[in-house]
């Protein structure tokens, strides 16, 4: 063999472990997402915030009275303080983030 051969062989050696030590770091990690069911306890459109009375949410969080973000505050139109709702709740980074809400299902 060659010298210049044998180099090119250890330089394509040495490229194809430095693509494989990469590959986990570009994996970034995935959110979370729940449902959860509950009742309006208090509305912020300015602060784009709703705060929720509601039950246990699978693999998310067990039931309390908590405020969430919500990713639009378009969503809060024609909801009211009191009333029942079904939400979309992602978990991502240590946020937790309403992504959708509707009235419960009577
Ligand atoms: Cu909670």
């Amino acid at each position: 063999m060659q010298p210049s051969a044998r180099l090119v062989r250890s330089l394509r050696l040495a490229l194809a472990a430095a693509l494989l030590l990469a590959l986990p770091a570009c994996a970034e990690q995935a959110g979370q997402n729940g449902i959860g069911q509950g009742r309006i306890v208090a509305i912020d459109v300015e602060n784009a915030e709703i705060t929720l009375d509601h039950g246990d949410i699978p693999g998310l969080m067990e039931a309390m009275t908590m405020p969430f973000p919500v990713s639009d505050p378009k969503l809060l139109e024609g909801l009211q303080v009191g009333q029942q709702v079904e939400f979309d709740l992602e978990h991502r980074g240590g946020m937790y983030t309403v992504k959708g809400i509707r009235p419960a299902a009577p």
